[in-house]
């Protein structure tokens, strides 16, 4: 067989360019280009959660999958609901939960186990069996508290009334955050939480409570809030500032997301610090999908990180 030197050239391109399809291929199928997943998000209830949604959808348009999303307004019955109808869809190859409390999973996560149709939790925890889903992809909510407290402490030399913004009730974020907090506050005898009352990790609720605190408790007697989230310290702050007190100064202020708000905040000189949480868990639960998929094992945990700042200049220079 006589080759040309065009048909020389071709075979060779052909060579080069066959694998690097295939290789293009084989890469996408590993992002999970062309799967079908579910995704349950509690709802719009912060800026983290608008933030970590949108993180999540744009990840899923850079590889190539066909993202199924529902907003559940913080309606756990909302979630349930979306999941059995992707079920009895059977065109979901996964489903990704973000759980807005922990109790009550077990029987949808039973039904999407019999039909073999892999859960990855993000975000919050379930308490369920752990054989009824793949892996969890969240933070240390127990470090987050931990990390807020070791900070007021040492801001205070271990003399502080504290004010909890509490986040959802029944929540792991919520139970998680206080239950850090309040173990490393065990260890100073005048450093103990004084009000603690539930805000949704909403803001207007974080100002509607901390309003009510301050209305019926004497101001001076409060040395820092610590809320759950950004959100209803952002509340709280204008809470502070409208009952004629200087936040951050008068009242300090730590919380937990470091949305851009808060640093906006921090560079007001409003608020003293934000325990980070990171957005991006679409990443880590996608490839999650894809090894669970390929056969791989996985740990029944896989953490995302954060660290603590006082100021924007700090935190961007982490980025
Ligand atoms: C924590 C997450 C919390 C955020 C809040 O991982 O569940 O829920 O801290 C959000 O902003 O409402």
């Amino acid at each position: 067989m006589r080759f040309t030197k065009l048909s020389l050239v071709l075979l060779i391109l052909l060579a080069l360019v066959v694998p690097a399809s295939y290789a293009q291929e084989n890469e996408n199928e590993d992002q999970g280009a062309g799967l079908t997943i579910g995704f349950s998000q509690i709802g719009s209830e912060s800026a983290w959660r608008t933030s970590f949604t949108e993180a999540v959808i744009a990840e899923a348009a850079e590889r190539g999958i066909n993202l199924l999303f529902s907003d559940a307004q913080q309606s756990q019955e909302n979630q349930i609901a979306a999941i059995r109808a992707w079920l009895a869809q059977g065109d979901v190859d996964a489903i990704i939960l973000a759980p807005v409390i922990e109790s009550g999973w077990d029987s949808v996560l039973q039904e999407a186990a019999d039909m073999g149709v892999p859960v990855i939790i993000v975000d919050r925890n379930v308490n369920a069996d752990e054989s009824l889903y793949v892996t969890r992809v969240s933070s240390d909510f127990v470090h987050e508290g931990r990390l807020a407290a070791a900070w007021l402490v040492q801001e205070t030399s271990g003399n502080c009334n504290v004010v909890e913004l509490y986040g959802t009730v029944g929540s792991a974020a919520a139970e998680d955050r206080h239950t850090g907090f309040a173990e490393v506050i065990a260890l100073f005898s005048n450093v103990q939480i004084i009000q603690s009352q539930t805000g949704n990790f909403v803001r207007t609720e974080g100002k509607q409570v901390m309003a009510s605190i301050l209305s019926s408790t004497d101001p001076s007697t409060i040395c820092a809030v610590f809320a759950h989230n950004d959100d209803m310290a952002i509340g709280a702050i204008e809470a502070i500032k409208e009952a004629g007190l200087v936040p951050a100064v008068d009242i300090l202020v730590v919380s937990v997301d470091a949305i851009p708000d808060i640093f906006d905040s921090m560079d007001a000189g409003e608020t003293n610090a934000t325990v980070e949480l990171s957005p991006f868990m679409g990443g880590p639960a996608f490839d999650a999908v894809v090894a669970y998929l390929n056969g791989e094992e996985l740990p029944k945990w896989i953490p995302v990180g954060g660290g603590l700042y006082t100021s924007r200049a700090d935190y961007d220079a982490d980025r």
